[in-house]
């Protein structure tokens, strides 16, 4: 049975419908419009209790018993879990995994989303502090990418979950005002993701509905 996909077009919900193409996981979208407030839904909330998208409910969970899945982190991990795929068995390959989606978790999402928000205020001085001071710690996490990419051609060496949850972020680098040309080992690792067959399927899925402003 199909995995029910709760999500809209965002960095969060587009880590997921990567990693449920790249997977060849069967899946059923469903839209949850944050523009509208469908994220409070008392019915979404007992599925994702942060009321935040995205969230899985798989029906074919551990033991056959159904399961939802909160948190993007989590859900990239319950399905490494799930199917085996990007999701080394080797402890110390996984430890790898483990560092750079906790890496993107943390700070590559948390800090670029600061620019959008910021980027976004009509109010000169509102915005100035907050621009200044995420763009130059979101400059310094792609630095901190580009080191790992120089020497490695996926974050965790093989492709794994962790390169799903950091391209989610990267696909919105004009949004916070990130030329990728400065940083070339991750617009190398950029540009290879993109053209992976699964990728391109998982950002055309429509996470929007086609009503929507
Ligand atoms: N840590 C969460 C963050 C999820 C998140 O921030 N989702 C945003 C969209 S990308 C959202 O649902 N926003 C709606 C709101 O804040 O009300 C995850 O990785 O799943």
């Amino acid at each position: 049975m199909a995995i029910a996909l709760y999500a809209f077009d965002t960095p969060n919900g587009r880590k997921i419908s990567v990693a449920l193409e790249e997977m060849g996981l069967a899946y059923d979208v469903h839209v949850v419009d944050i523009t509208r407030g469908e994220q409070n839904d008392p019915a979404f909330v007992r599925i994702s209790p942060n009321a935040k998208i995205p969230a899985i409910v798989d029906p074919d969970g551990p033991a056959g018993v159904p399961i939802s899945v909160f948190e993007s982190g989590a859900i990239l991990i319950y399905l490494g879990m799930k199917t085996g795929l990007f999701w080394p068995a080797d402890p110390t390959a996984r430890v790898a995994v483990l560092e750079w989606l906790m890496f993107q978790m943390g700070s590559f999402g948390p800090i670029p989303g600061q620019v959008h928000h910021f980027a976004a205020m009509t109010d000169e001085n509102d915005r100035r502090y907050g621009l200044e001071r995420y763009m130059k710690e979101t400059r310094r996490l792609y630095g901190v990418m580009d080191r790992r990419l120089a020497e490695n051609e996926y974050f965790a060496g093989a492709l794994s979950i962790a390169d799903f949850a950091i391209l989610g972020w990267a696909w919105r680098h004009e949004r916070h005002r990130i030329a990728l040309a400065d940083y070339p080992h991750v617009q190398r690792w950029y540009v290879a993701m993109m053209a992976r067959p699964a990728v391109a399927r998982g950002f055309a899925i429509p996470l929007r509905r086609a009503s929507a402003p």
